[in-house]
């Protein structure tokens, strides 16, 4: 097979590129791992910054989006027996986040693909890359047993934090750090509470969050090795219920869960994100905790700037913006590392938490209670910075 940009893994980062790169005349073929209807089990992400919500409005994908997705523009952190801290982003920064969960950013994706007849292997086995250091690099893998071979000009490599991508990049510097707890997700068929509210409490962080009128997402700081058996609906709920103050509690709508899992909490970025003819985009290259509901909308501004650059070069010959995308978008994914690391020391229950960090915690929130720079610093960090082209 021939092609002009191969891209590896069809999470959202691949094919949105994809999508992209179709749409400006540039062909792609998408390998992916897993099957499509595994990719569009995994429940993750559901709230989208304004800047990722314009960016699939403007590339035909806003339609369901814009019918389905619930504006979210309230930050609410519950903080023990004391009054709610609630900002209004419009108010703060003029801008609104979006609840439309990633699952259904992900079945768009792939209708878009299907309506253009374009094909994305999925099942794909062994994938590996070669001569990424020429100027014709290509892609192996199986598929029903036969071996594949994908030339291309450019390989996009879109597949995550486990994929085989990053390790392609010698004298990469890996910056990485684990939290001590993971997060305990259900998703249940009942009512979701009005607006998002997150929680800091002695028994951890909990976070009530929405992904349609009858379905809600909720979770639970959990320690890092604990397991879903353990956690029976029951016990989810009365967890989740004494981490919230009364007037928030008894707003909650508690029912069966339809979906549970476990995510490890960890902030990691490998430097540079481009080396030779392979791009990295979205997890590959970078991993954030997703309390500051960032992973999704890194993927998506890494994905806008490589297809832009990419456009770049098969349009106009110029390839100062290939040369410049890998410092381009760590600088929004330091600026979205950082953010994330801050709110997730802000609102978890750290284990080795000493009486002074414990105060310290407690004069963030407090001053963050206070001041309007404060909440007006968090707003314009939490709805996004602006792309740089
Ligand atoms: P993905 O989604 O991991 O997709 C990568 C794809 O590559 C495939 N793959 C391979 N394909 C071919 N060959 C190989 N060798 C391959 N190895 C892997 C994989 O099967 C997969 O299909 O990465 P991508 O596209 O970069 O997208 C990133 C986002 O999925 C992720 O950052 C977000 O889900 C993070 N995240 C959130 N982000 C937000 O912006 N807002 C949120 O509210 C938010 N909440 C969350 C989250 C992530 C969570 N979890 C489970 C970690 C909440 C949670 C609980
Ligand atoms: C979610 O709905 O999955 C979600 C919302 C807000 C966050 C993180 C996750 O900060």
């Amino acid at each position: 097979m021939r092609t002009q940009v191969a891209v590896v893994g069809a999470g959202p980062a691949g094919s949105l590129l994809a999508h992209l790169l179709d749409r400006a005349g540039i062909a792609t073929i998408v390998v992916e791992r897993q099957s499509r209807d595994y990719v569009l089990s995994r429940i993750r992400a559901g709230v989208l910054e304004p800047g990722t919500v314009d960016l699939l409005q403007n590339s035909g994908l806003g339609d369901r989006l814009m019918a389905e997705g619930h504006v979210h523009d309230t930050i609410n952190i519950a903080w023990q027996a004391r009054e709610l801290l609630s900002v209004d982003t419009f108010d703060a920064v003029g801008k609104r986040m979006m609840a439309y969960g990633q699952t259904k950013i992900q079945e768009d994706l792939y209708a878009a693909s299907d309506a253009a007849g374009r094909e994305i292997v999925f099942e794909a086995e062994d994938v590996e890359l070669h001569g990424i250091d020429t100027e014709s690099p290509f892609v192996t893998f199986g598929k029903d047993g036969i071996a594949e071979r994908i030339d291309c000009d450019y390989i996009a490599g879109c597949d995550g934090f486990h994929g085989v991508s990053r390790p392609m990049i010698p004298n990469r510097t890996e910056y990485e750090k684990e939290y001590p707890f993971g997060w305990l997700g259900i998703l249940s068929a009942t009512p979701p509470m009005p607006a998002l509210v997150y929680a800091n409490h002695e028994r951890g962080f909990a976070l009530c969050s929405m992904r349609n009128p009858m379905l809600s997402r909720y979770y639970v700081q959990c320690d890092s090795d604990d397991s879903i058996d353990n956690w029976s609906d029951d016990r989810f709920w009365e967890e989740l219920l004494a981490r919230f103050p009364p007037a928030i509690r008894d707003q909650i709508v508690t029912g069966p869960s339809i979906e549970k899992s476990i995510a490890p909490l960890r902030s990691f970025v490998s430097e540079p994100m481009a080396y030779g003819r392979l791009f990295l985009a979205g997890d590959a290259a970078h991993i954030v905790p997703p309390t500051g509901a960032k992973g999704l909308n890194l993927a998506v501004a890494d994905v806008h700037y490589l297809s832009l650059a990419l456009r770049a070069h098969y349009d106009d010959g110029d390839d100062s913006k290939l040369d410049q995308y890998s410092a381009t978008a760590l600088r929004r994914v330091w600026s979205a590392v950082r953010f994330s690391w801050w709110l997730t020391m802000l609102l978890h229950k750290f284990p080795s938490q000493t009486a002074f960090g414990q105060r310290a915690q407690e004069q963030e929130l407090a001053y963050l209670m206070s001041s309007t720079h404060a909440q007006n610093s968090m707003c314009e960090q939490y709805i996004g910075l602006p792309y740089e082209w």
